[in-house]
């Protein structure tokens, strides 16, 4: 494994395409852990094996896998999805993995973030979290990309950019004690703009309530092109997430982005709201450390947590009145995008969605 370069993404002229550019592929991680996915993980794989049909029929997908899962994990997947045996102690390879960026030569390379499971010792979700530590800098090897690894705790889902120099992220994630409390705010900002090569930032107070990842911004709010935000919503006063959705909206209404342009956001109105079923927490083994699944518990459901792949788009549905709205206002903002629904409960129960477990290769030029 190498060392890892010393200078900076936007030194060198690297910076983090938009989502919607072009992708050489995409990578998820086998979910196993019985004390996140209930019932051995079973219902969630299936969940995976449904995401990745969609996202692999217009992009290689490589799914990373545990030696033990291996055999049926094989068995689940298409035979057309590349397996990598490797070490990792969730799922979450949108948090984990590499930020790739990429110059105007077409060349890519890694940014692997300092990862601590969201909190470290302070509120983290699990201990310990050594071999996901490990999880970008194993995959820029595997594709032969030379990588970074600024001092900075963050995770991929933490930070959302346009392609066109902003990013989006939240003050209740990257300026939590938890991650890097030794940073101030502009400190912070140096940091995304030189590895992300952005030069504006737009800090949204929170994300959505009870979001266990201390309100990550793929969860709340996703651009869906350049100026055009879709931010998660709810009409009920009486809801947590409406003073949450309200202080997002007043600030991107408030902003412009980094060329100078106001945003249009889009609405998309949350599902539920969702909560935990006695049958879903009892299928959780309880493990010391790890996070409790409580029995009517909130769940921080979204439509906004999508990936948006080579020609495609693909959201997380619930079974719930709210997604025919949903669905229409990804038909909207995504014209020339085939909107693929896949089931998001089984992956809200382990505490992320869609975004959150795919991480996406850009395209050489
Ligand atoms: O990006 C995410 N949503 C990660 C959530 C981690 C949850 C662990 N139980």
């Amino acid at each position: 494994m190498s060392s890892g370069l010393t200078s900076t993404p936007a030194a060198d002229g690297f910076s983090m395409p938009a989502e919607w550019a072009a992708h050489a592929g995409c990578f998820l991680i086998w979910p196993e852990r019985s004390d996140n996915w209930r019932e051995g993980a079973t219902p969630a794989q299936q969940a995976w094996v449904a995401l990745v049909e969609a996202i692999s029929t217009t992009e290689a997908v490589t799914v990373l896998v545990s030696t033990r899962q291996h055999d049926s994990a094989r068995r689940l997947l298409p035979t057309h999805v590349r397996l990598v045996e490797m070490a990792t102690d969730d799922a979450w390879v949108r948090d984990t993995g590499p930020t790739f960026v990429t110059n105007p030569a077409g060349e890519i390379r890694g940014v692997c973030w300092g990862f601590n499971a969201w909190g470290g010792l302070l509120g983290g979700l699990y201990f310990p979290w050594d071999a996901d530590a490990l999880v970008g800098r194993t995959i820029c090897d595997l594709e032969r990309t030379p990588h970074y690894r600024p001092d900075l705790i963050l995770e991929g889902g933490s930070i959302e950019v346009d392609g066109v120099g902003t990013v989006l992220t939240t003050e209740e994630c990257l300026l939590n004690p938890n991650r890097n409390p030794h940073l101030s705010r502009d400190q912070i900002e140096q940091f995304l703009h030189s590895h992300l090569g952005t030069s504006k930032v737009i800090w949204l107070p929170r994300g959505v309530y009870l979001d266990e990842t201390d309100g990550h911004i793929d969860n709340l709010a996703r651009f869906a092109s350049p100026g055009v935000v879709m931010l998660t919503w709810t009409d009920d006063i009486d809801d947590p997430q409406y003073a949450r959705s309200t202080e997002a909206l007043d600030v991107l209404q408030r902003s412009t982005d980094a060329t100078g342009r106001a945003l249009t956001v889009v609405k998309i109105h949350q599902p539920g709201p969702l909560t935990l079923t006695e049958t879903e927490a009892n299928g959780v083994d309880a493990v010391a450390g790890s996070q409790p699944r409580v029995a009517g518990a909130r769940l921080a459901g979204s439509y906004v947590n999508s990936y948006i792949g080579n020609g495609i788009v693909v959201l997380p549905v619930f079974d719930d009145p709210h997604d025919a709205a949903a669905i229409a206002n990804y038909e909207n903002l995504f014209p020339n995008r085939q909107v693929i629904t896949v089931p998001g409960r089984e992956i809200l129960l382990g505490g992320g969605n869609v975004h959150c477990i795919t991480q996406q290769l850009p395209a050489h030029l």
